[in-house]
């Protein structure tokens, strides 16, 4: 038997998880049974290797999730096979992944390679990409400067490039003169792609690109999409990925109010950034108290509002906090910025706080490629 697959792409903050939650929900509202198990499962799939946000959110879901870490699934296609047919195994119909936000590539990496490899094993489904109209802003004919450097907009275009279908998300952020202007450029640049529109948030167009997915297929054709080039080096060389867990305690013990804490943290974060002239196309943060109380948070750039998807609902007197960014940064720099913020918070609040994981890394960086055996002397 096969099992539908199905990608969601695009930029980074331009909605996936959430998007990928909202439609789980909607197929699952017509093909689930009474007390059957979910008929959709959501694979996360991230660069870093723990303690990924989008993992934890997507657990608070009630959705059956797996996480594919350490790798794009462009580059672990025995790997993505295994979750799949593990997820199909336990009751899953149709399979959702996303690709890391910087990434192109799931076209030629994995739509094709399935093709060639499993022909009779999936049905695909289009391959979604996700745009965020405001970061469409900065390919629109004025292309505006929203604080990104140059080279993100080779990614931006290449990813929309790949698409079977493009989805304009966030459409409650924007008036519907600005939507349909924005409907017309994309169909203006990419004129053999469909193109729809939604609010994952509110859940507006969801039923209409759940329609729409399950009634059409995946062309998966190769396409050259400029991925060897040096502007896609380039591109990449700017983004650095940052990942953490750490346990804060209030020091005498006292339960407080943790939202606080983590909205300090964040724009401890933001402060940092912005004196260096940086920027974080997504920062996000989860933390979970007890039963189903969580805060989670996001930015999706220095000059966005501090988003709460959830606060908790009760004081604590110690949490365990993951926090993921996608900067535009050098790591060491952003290292740098993460630990002045905790300092700012242990300073305010009276916390101690104990560091469990942490990976930074960017992507050009010496050592990150060669199993660590970087090394260099001057003789
Ligand atoms: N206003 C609005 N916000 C949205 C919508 N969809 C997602 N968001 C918010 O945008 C932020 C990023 O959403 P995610 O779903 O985490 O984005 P993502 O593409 O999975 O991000 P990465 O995995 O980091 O690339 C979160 O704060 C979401 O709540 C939407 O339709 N409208
Ligand atoms: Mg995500």
């Amino acid at each position: 038997m096969s099992t539908k697959y199905m990608i969601v792409s695009g930029f980074l903050g331009s909605g996936k998880t959430t998007t990928m939650i909202a439609l789980a929900r909607a197929v699952n509202a017509r093909m689930q049974g009474e007390g059957e198990p979910s008929k959709v499962a959501i694979i996360a799939n991230d660069l870093g290797a723990k303690n990924l946000v989008d993992a934890d959110y997507t657990r608070t879901a009630d959705v059956p999730i797996d996480e594919i870490a350490g790798d794009c699934i462009c580059y672990v296609t025995e790997d993505l096979v295994y979750h799949i047919n593990r997820l199909a195994d336990a009751g899953a119909d149709l399979v959702v992944s996303d690709i890391p936000g910087c990434g192109v590539g799931a076209l030629n990496h994995v739509y094709v390679v399935l093709k060639e490899q499993y022909p009779d094993r999936f049905d695909l489904l289009p391959l979604v990409c996700l745009v965020d109209p405001i970061r469409l802003r900065m390919i629109l004919p004025q292309k505006e400067d929203i604080n990104l450097p140059e080279e993100m907009r080779f990614l931006l275009n290449a990813q929309l490039a790949e698409a079977d279908l493009i989805v304009l998300n966030k459409c409650d952020l924007i008036d519907d003169e600005e939507r349909e202007a924005d409907l017309a450029f994309i169909r203006a640049a990419y004129p053999d792609i469909p193109v729809m529109w939604i609010s994952a948030r509110t859940g507006e167009g969801i039923n209409e690109l759940a329609d729409y997915v399950l009634a059409h297929e995946a062309a998966a054709k190769p396409r050259d999409l400029g991925t060897d080039t040096e502007e896609f080096d380039a591109a990449e060389a700017q983004m650095c990925w940052y990942n953490r867990r750490f346990f804060a305690e209030e020091r005498t013990g006292a339960d407080i109010d943790f939202n606080v804490v983590v909205e300090d943290f964040m724009e401890a974060i933001r402060d940092g950034l912005i004196e260096a002239r940086r920027n974080v196309p997504h920062l996000k943060l989860f933390a979970a108290g007890v039963g189903e109380d969580f805060v989670k948070c996001s930015i999706v750039g220095v000059d966005y509002d501090l988003e709460f998807e959830r606060k908790l609902q009760q004081d604590y007197s110690g949490i365990a906090i993951v926090v993921n960014a996608r900067a535009t940064c050098e790591s060491d720099t952003f290292g740098d910025i993460v630990e002045d913020a905790m300092d700012a918070i242990k300073a305010k609040h009276n916390l101690k706080c104990r560091v469990i994981f942490t990976e930074c890394f960017g992507f050009a960086d010496e050592g990150r490629r060669n199993g660590g055996r970087a090394s260099r002397y001057s003789a």
